[in-house]
This record gives structure tokens, C-alpha cells and sequence, in this order.
């Protein structure tokens, strides 16, 4: 691969190869991002070329450039989770290890951006973390519980806390989960999460800020995906609210692999290329008719396998 610097020259007359060194990506903005070095410096960094597909958690190579730096390379990446339309694709992180999906008892959370988060887990093989935060809002929870039984059914793990009323027992159920991991912390807004990084991180507010100021110049938006570091070892990734998720990226093979409850049944199908949407013979079909597959879960599937298949109109 051929690096270094072209087009016009640079007052800083450094060879890239020179200067390049190992970084990690903590918060991203736009063009701008923030890469804690090694070393533990952290600079405000900018992409080399126009293309900018470089997620916070990304481990680059970078130089630097005066009080800023340039990505010069990512590194190869263990994975990337992103969400995607017919058009455009949004970057949530790379290189975790586990996703943590945070709901609440109030307000009430969207059962499709939770299904579809568990799908964007279990294509990427991450181990998916259900919180159900707000659990002092005790009117709410048989309701919340009851939503939350069939996905507890099918082996996902759900943790019940109440951030605000009872901090000590949330940090004691999630510290040991959260620990030496690289968590990706994911919900619609409402749900607690800047709290819980809060919590979780004694100097957040502090280091959100500081970070705010540096990626907008002083703007007032806290709308980017940042990347904290537990005191007992680990990396907590927050990122913005969401309205949509979607996974127009995700083809048929891998959605119907991302429903545990399929893939048992998958070998079952009469036909050997089953869409599991309409054909007879099919052994998931069969399975929603006798009421072992969740109706609503299967018309997930459909929707997302309709989405995939939306191609961009030329
Ligand atoms: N009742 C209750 N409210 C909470 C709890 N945790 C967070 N909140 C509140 O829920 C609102 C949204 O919290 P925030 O952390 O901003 O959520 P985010 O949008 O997901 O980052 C705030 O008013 C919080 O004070 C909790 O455990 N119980
Ligand atoms: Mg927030
Ligand atoms: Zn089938």
C-alpha cells in the first residue's frame, strides 16, 4: 500500500511512516475525532482523504500534524456495529465485546429497535446485555417484566436496576459484567444511559464536556459517541439516541441465523433455500403456527428480510 503525503505540500514536512503511531479512536464528530494514544495523549484527529468510515473504538495509525493529527490507517477491525438505510450507513462502534441494550419502565421502550439490537448482536457474535433501568417506578414494572419474559425465554440475559434510587445495587450488578470489556452501550433516549455512565465513570460529565469543546469548538451538542475508560479496567462506549435501526445490511443468510429460536429449526425446512416467509414445508412457519416461535419475532424477520431486499433506485 502506497501512504504518505501527496497533493500539495505540508509546512510539516514529516514522512508519515516516520510519525505514524498506534491509537485508539474515543470519540467521533463529524470529520473530527479525538485518538487516545498509547501513551495516554489524546488528539484531536482528522481522516486523511474525503471518506470518513472510522468508528470510535477503532484502533488507527496517526501522525501528527502540528497541535492536531491524521488517521493515516485503521487497523484491521474484530468487528463493526453500524446501522444502515437503503442509503446511508451510521456507525455505532467497533471492536466490542459485548452490547448493552438499555431500556426503562418509563417511558415505554420500542419492543422493534430492542429486537432489532438483539438481531445487530447476534450477526455480529456479541453477547447482548438486556437492562431494564427505572425500576423504582414501581407501577411500571409488571408491564416492562411481562414485554421482557419471551426474550428471558430465549436466553438472553435481562438485568433489572434503578440507576437513581438505588445506585449501589446497579454498580454492584453491572461492575462485574462491565469489567476488562469493551461495552457498547445502546438505547432510545429516555432510558437512562448518560446516567448510568455517570455512574459508572466518576469524572464523565467532566471528560464529556471537555471532549464537547474539542470536537465542536464550543457547540453546544452532546450528540456524538464517546468512549470511557471503567476504573477497574474496560472501555464503556455511549452513544446517541436513536429513532431507527436499521440493518439493510444484513442479508437473508445472517438474519435468519440471528433468531436463536430458528436455528434449531432451520435444517427442518422441505426447502433447502426456505425464505421462511410464505413457502410449505416450512418448519419455522409451522413453528409460529403452533405457537413456538414468537408471531411478533418472525414478523421481525420478514420486515428485516423486506429491507434488505430494498435496493438503491438508479
Ligand atoms: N425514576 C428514575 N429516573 C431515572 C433513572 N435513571 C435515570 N432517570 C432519569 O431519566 C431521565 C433520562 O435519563 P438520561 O440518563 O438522560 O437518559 P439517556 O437519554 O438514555 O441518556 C433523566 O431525567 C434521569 O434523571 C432511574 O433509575 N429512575
Ligand atoms: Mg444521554
Ligand atoms: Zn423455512
Amino acid at each position: 500500500m502506497k501512504r504518505g503525503v501527496k497533493g500539495k505540500a505540508s509546512p510539516v514536512a514529516v514522512t508519515a511512516q516516520q510519525a505514524r503511531r498506534h491509537g485508539r479512536v474515543t470519540a467521533a464528530h463529524g470529520r473530527h475525532y479525538l485518538v487516545e494514544a498509547d501513551d495516554g495523549e489524546t488528539v484531536l484527529c482528522f481522516p486523511r482523504g474525503k471518506k470518513s468510515e472510522i468508528a470510535v473504538g477503532d484502533e488507527v495509525q496517526w501522525a501528527r500534524t502540528g497541535d492536531q493529527g491524521v488517521i493515516e490507517e485503521i487497523l484491521p477491525r474484530r468487528n463493526l456495529l453500524y446501522r444502515s438505510d437503503q442509503f446511508k450507513s451510521k456507525l455505532f462502534a467497533a471492536n466490542i465485546d459485548q452490547l448493552v441494550i438499555m431500556l426503562a419502565t418509563e417511558p415505554y421502550f420500542s419492543e422493534d429497535l430492542l429486537g432489532r439490537a438483539l438481531v445487530a448482536a447476534e450477526a455480529n457474535e456479541l453477547r447482548p446485555l438486556i437492562v431494564l433501568n427505572k425500576t423504582d417506578v414501581t407501577h411500571a414494572v409488571p408491564a416492562a417484566r411481562e414485554r421482557l419474559a419471551p426474550y428471558r425465554a430465549l436466553g438472553y440475559e435481562v438485568l433489572e436496576l434503578s440507576v437513581r434510587a438505588d445506585p449501589k445495587a446497579a454498580t454492584a450488578l453491572l461492575q462485574p459484567r462491565l469489567a476488562h470489556q469493551a461495552s457498547l452501550l445502546l438505547g432510545q433516549s429516555g432510558m437512562g444511559k448518560s446516567s448510568l455512565v455517570n455512574l459508572l465513570v466518576p469524572d464523565a460529565d467532566a471528560a464529556t464536556r471537555e471532549i464537547s469543546t474539542v470536537l465542536n469548538s464550543g457547540k453546544h451538542t452532546t450528540t456524538f459517541t464517546r468512549c470511557f475508560h471503567l476504573p477497574e479496567g474496560g472501555l464503556l462506549i455511549d452513544s446517541p439516541g436513536f429513532q431507527e435501526f436499521g440493518l439493510h445490511h444484513l442479508k437473508e443468510g445472517a438474519l435468519e441465523r440471528a433468531f436463536p429460536e430458528f436455528r434449531p429449526l432451520l435444517t427442518g425446512c422441505r426447502f433447502y433455500n426456505c425464505h421462511h416467509l410464505k413457502e410449505p414445508g416450512c418448519a419455522i412457519l409451522e413453528a409460529v403456527a403452533a405457537g413456538r416461535v414468537s408471531a411478533q419475532r418472525h414478523a421481525l424477520y420478514a420486515q428485516l428480510v423486506h429491507e434488505s431486499e430494498q435496493q438503491i433506485p438508479y
